[in-house]
């Protein structure tokens, strides 16, 4: 039973920072999203947690550190923290944005209520999240350097985050963000022959798997491949995911509003 109207949306770091130029902010595209996610407020109400991705605040720092393979030796501590810091950074862009538009964003660090046990999340607190929802903030997440019970610490994807959130508050709906039009059946930034797939059951998506392919840029958590992985399981539960170009003016305005998007849906569905 779905009674809370609750939509999750993650906003990848390739959308929201240039990927390949260190710890650069993609500001007009931050600043429409914003727009577009008032104006879905405005027109039609819903509850909203935005998750956003690492882009080059995150990944190139945790890569540097070897962040995400776990504690080997104390010199790592400080990339752990600078990776983290790095992420608060781009946060508050985020947050900032959505303020000025009027919106009630209001940052959680995930690594303070979140411990995860070999990289998977295993300690969860989640009152003041569900507090805030329940109020009607709109939470604003992002990929986040956490402590893990084995590793010691390690990089949480912001899609992981996604899938979880999705799960804990049987969301309706999920709205990946991305930089590309949707899954393709191939790389579409290596193979000119790659079409683009606008809807796939689970079962289809597990044998496409290993044609996805990662991400050109430094990806520390798996690019398109792991964000799937993650997706498959809220799917199966029978909440509704998109994926759509948030590069594209008015997709995420459109998906938010429950309106077809150019893009790929995961269904539960085998065929
Ligand atoms: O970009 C990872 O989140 P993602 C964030 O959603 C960091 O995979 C800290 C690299």
């Amino acid at each position: 039973m779905r009674s809370n109207n609750l939509i999750l949306l993650k906003l990848g770091g390739s959308v929201i920072t240039f990927k390949n130029k260190a710890l650069t902010p993609n500001m007009e595209v931050i600043e429409r999203l914003a727009r577009e996610i008032s104006e879905a407020l405005e027109a039609q109400p819903f509850r909203l947690i935005i998750v956003h991705g690492g882009g080059s605040f995150g990944h190139p720092i945790a890569a540097e550190y070897g962040i995400a393979s776990g504690f080997k030796e104390p010199t790592q501590m400080i990339g752990f923290s600078k990776t983290h810091n790095a992420m608060i950074s781009l946060n508050t862009l985020v947050v900032e944005a959505l303020l000025n538009n009027g919106l009630p964003a209001f940052s959680l660090a995930p690594s303070s209520f979140i411990v995860t046990k070999s990289g998977r999340i295993h300690s969860l607190h989640m009152d003041a999240l569900r507090h805030a929802v329940e109020l009607g903030f709109i939470p604003v997440l992002y990929g986040d350097a956490v402590l893990d019970y084995d590793a010691g610490f390690t990089i949480l994807s912001g899609d992981q985050i996604v899938s979880k959130m999705a799960i804990e508050f049987k969301a309706n709906r999920i709205i990946v963000g991305v930089d590309v039009d949707g899954l393709y059946t191939a790389d579409p930034k290596a193979d000119p022959n790659a079409q683009m797939i606008s809807e796939i059951s689970i079962d289809d998506l597990k044998s496409l798997m290993g044609r996805v392919g990662g991400s050109r840029f430094i990806d520390v958590t798996g690019g398109m491949m792991g964000k799937i992985l993650e997706l498959t399981v809220p799917a199966a539960m029978g909440i509704d995911v998109i994926i759509t170009n948030a590069l594209k003016p008015n997709n995420i305005y459109r998906a938010l509003k429950g309106e077809s998007v150019v893009g790929t849906r995961i269904v539960k569905g085998w065929r």
